[in-house]
């Protein structure tokens, strides 16, 4: 059996938000806007790091739809997948006295962040219905797409100077502290300048991206969401990023990407074991994913693909945050005739593989994990999405 989808339509969820909108503040919202979630092709645990990464943005998005008000007083509804929390959250606008803070319910705290981040001002109050297609906790950056779409809709309020990298910094800097979630800047960053047609290669030091076509109609990128979600999200994330600023500290480098294979033997007997795999991954994943870049450009597919899977071994075998549910995925993918590649996507313990393949594989593929996968697989076919954009301006603003 297979996971049902969402509605993956963003013209579809904007006019489910604007219903929902009406039905709370008895009138029609004045902007619409949206904000991609992405899948990372390869490059994972690298951001942090001042790596490389190669996400795209996927068709899935979070959807804003929404007024500025008089007043201080903003409201927010969310007809998101969600826990099981309250769906509306009431709220001032933040003060140098009374600065937003994390709190209840939690989907509240990535809105209230990016709020307090902004970067113009005066911003105005306002009501919003959010809606979303991607799935909570999928590792297809459910939270940055909301974030991402929170800064696009405040944008239409209080026009700030349009610097996009210093908006994904914001949302990135919202995620630190009101999610408490030491991310980097991959997702936010995709969320706000993914292109149509292409993969983004990101060099997470110097904040610059090279586009890489990836529109070839003989090929599919076919995510699987294994809907699996393990505990130790939490507290994992953030001691791999410790661990490596650590490690990073003891080989005298400013991060890991300054650090080689060589420098990582020089200094074995300073590092455990533990570390020692997990520098080991950041190293030599760092250099493959620009190795795929370039394997990209060629259009070579094989050899994407087997960096692909050296990637999810690295993954399971030396960072250690894959799991049972990913492995198998990745393997039954690797199975099919015409899929050149496979990997876990994303933080890790859970969540989504992604897979390149010929698009005369797709039927046979999905069939073979349906049949090889004990859990509910949900699968999506994605091309590559632009960024966050808006989607209707209803009327003129107040
Ligand atoms: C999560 C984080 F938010 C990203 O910054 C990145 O580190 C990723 O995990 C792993 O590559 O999505």
């Amino acid at each position: 059996m297979t996971g049902r989808n969402p509605v993956e339509d963003v013209a579809a969820l904007v006019a489910e938000a604007r219903r929902v909108y009406r039905d709370n503040f008895g009138e029609d919202p004045h902007v619409a806007v949206c904000a991609p979630g992405r899948v990372n092709l390869i490059g994972e645990h690298t951001d942090y790091n001042q790596g490389f990464v190669l996400p795209m943005a996927l068709h899935l998005a979070t959807v804003m739809v929404g007024s500025s008000t008089l007043g201080h007083s903003c409201s927010v509804v969310t007809i998101a997948e969600s826990a099981d929390e309250p769906k509306r959250v009431d709220f001032n606008l933040p003060t140098d006295s009374a600065p937003l803070t994390g709190g209840q319910p939690v989907w509240a705290n990535y809105v209230k962040g990016v709020v307090q981040h902004y970067r113009a001002q005066p911003l105005p109050a306002f009501k919003a219905v959010i809606a979303s297609s991607v799935p909570l906790g999928g590792g297809l950056s459910s939270s940055a797409s909301l974030e991402v779409a929170v800064y696009t809709f405040l944008q239409q309020l209080c026009p700030d100077d349009g610097d996009k990298v210093a908006k994904a910094l914001a949302c990135q800097k919202a995620e630190h502290t009101h999610a408490g979630v030491p991310c980097g800047i991959m997702d936010q960053f995709i969320s706000v300048l993914g292109k149509e047609g292409h993969a983004l290669l990101i060099d997470c030091r110097s904040l610059e991206a090279t586009a890489v076509p990836l529109a070839d109609p003989g090929l599919v990128i076919l995510i699987t969401n294994s809907n699996v979600k393990h505990a130790l999200t939490g507290s994992e994330y953030p001691s791999r990023r410790k661990q490596c600023e650590e490690a990073a500290a003891i080989m005298g480098k400013s991060s890991l990407r300054d650090a080689t294979l060589k420098d990582l033997e020089d200094a074995k007997d300073r590092l455990d074991s533990v570390t020692y795999r997990r520098v080991c991954h950041v190293i030599e994943e760092i250099e493959r994913t620009a190795k795929a870049a370039e394997a990209l450009k060629r259009g070579d597919y094989q050899e994407f693909g087997k960096l692909m899977v050296e990637s999810h071994n690295s993954l399971r075998d030396l960072y250690e945050v894959s799991c049972p549910e990913l492995d198998v995925l990745v393997t039954a993918a690797m199975e099919v005739d015409g899929v050149f590649g496979s990997r876990m996507t994303g933080g890790g313990f859970g969540g989504c593989t992604v897979s390149l393949l010929q698009s005369d594989a797709i039927e046979r593929t999905m069939k073979h994990i349906k049949e090889r996968y004990s859990g509910c697989p949900t699968f999506y076919i994605s091309t590559p999405s632009d960024g966050a954009r808006v989607l209707s301006v209803f009327k003129e603003n107040q």
